[in-house]
């Protein structure tokens, strides 16, 4: 393959539910203009490539193809969903060793190919194997990031949408903070609706702090119920991985929940953790560091330990 004009070549590692979710979503939406899929089952990714191509009909036209490592020398973004998923009863934490034993066989080859692009990680836990991607890469920080609490953002801004009836989750403009995990948190005390501090608009509504640590819990423990009825989640990270793409791909320059390097902000250091950051065709310009209030800096402070300690335990 050769490198597409305009920088919109994407391969997917791990051809799973979240990826085949991912490159519907990619196909649905027009993102991209070549697409290859990469899996150890590949006759998987041989029918997928056949199957999605049948969706272009009916939007534009893409190359979409069974890929080995070797496509990605030239392409722009990497994207890996490879991994065991969580079962019933099983944290994002406890996938910890089986995934990052996955992700070593995928990192290297990837580099070997000469590629320079950008990685995008989502494989769980998503805040530890994108700082593995990171080390076992060499690449420099902000070519590496991961899709962190962009699914739980979403999440909640579609949860407070509906409390607030102000139907549409664009005009929530709040985030989910820290670990895409148990310890994560909503950043409520710097969430706005059309500039006015939120929890001023809330109260005025009569909207209570039980409503709302409801719902920052639900966030949570969302995962869980969907895992619980079904036995994965894949189409809302979907989304929000075609969301991060687009960003990148058309170097859009837009806010965006991500999990990024710690360079002292929040108070922390040498960990990816989720916070908002500026994604353009570069990867991550800029972090947004969101000014919180004591209890939520407290909450960042133990969700960055909590994966400090992952780390120093699994791969340091
Ligand atoms: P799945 O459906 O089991 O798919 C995993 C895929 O990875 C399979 O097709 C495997 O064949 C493939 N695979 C395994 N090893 C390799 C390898 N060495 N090289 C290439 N491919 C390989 O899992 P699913 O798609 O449901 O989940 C994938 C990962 O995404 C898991 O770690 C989930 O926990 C994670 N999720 C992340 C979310 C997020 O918000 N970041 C949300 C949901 C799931």
């Amino acid at each position: 393959m050769s490198k597409t004009q305009n920088h919109q070549k994407v391969i997917l590692v791990g051809d799973g539910a979240v990826g085949s979710s991912y490159a519907y979503a990619m196909a649905l939406q027009g993102i991209g203009e070549s697409f290859g899929i990469v899996d150890v089952v590949k006759e998987r990714t041989e029918g997928d490539a056949l199957d999605l191509i049948d969706a272009t009909g009916f939007n534009q036209p893409k190359n979409i193809y069974a890929a080995d490592y070797s496509d990605c020398a030239d392409a722009d973004l990497v994207v890996i969903t490879a991994g065991a998923p969580q079962k019933p009863g099983e944290t994002r934490l406890d996938l910890v060793n089986k995934n990052l034993r996955i992700l070593s066989t995928i990192v290297k080859p990837v580099v070997d190919s000469g590629f320079d692009g950008i990685f995008l990680v989502a494989a769980n836990p998503v805040d530890i194997l994108t700082y593995a991607t990171w080390k076992f890469s060499g690449f420099p920080k902000h070519k590496v990031i991961g899709s962190g609490p962009s699914l739980d953002t979403a999440r909640l801004r579609v949860a407070l949408a509906d409390l607030t009836g102000i139907k549409d989750p664009k005009s929530m403009h709040a985030y989910i903070l820290g670990e895409h995990g148990d310890s994560e948190f909503a950043a409520y005390s710097a969430a706005t609706i059309g500039g006015r501090p939120f929890l001023a608009w809330a109260e005025e509504h009569g909207v209570t702090k039980e409503q709302l640590d409801k719902i920052e819990d639900d966030v949570r423990h969302k995962a869980y119920e969907i895992i619980n009825r079904k036995g994965a989640t894949f189409y809302g990270v979907a989304a929000a991985l075609a969301r991060i793409s687009k960003a990148i791909l058309r170097d859009e320059n837009t806010v965006l929940p991500v999990s990024a390097y710690m360079e002292g902000q929040y108070g922390l250091n040498d960990i990816y953790i989720g916070t908002p950051g500026v994604v353009n065709g570069e990867g991550l310009k800029e972090i947004i560091e969101v000014p919180l209030n004591e209890e939520e800096q407290a909450k960042m402070t133990k969700s960055g330990e909590t994966l400090k300690k992952v780390l120093n335990d699994g791969l340091k």
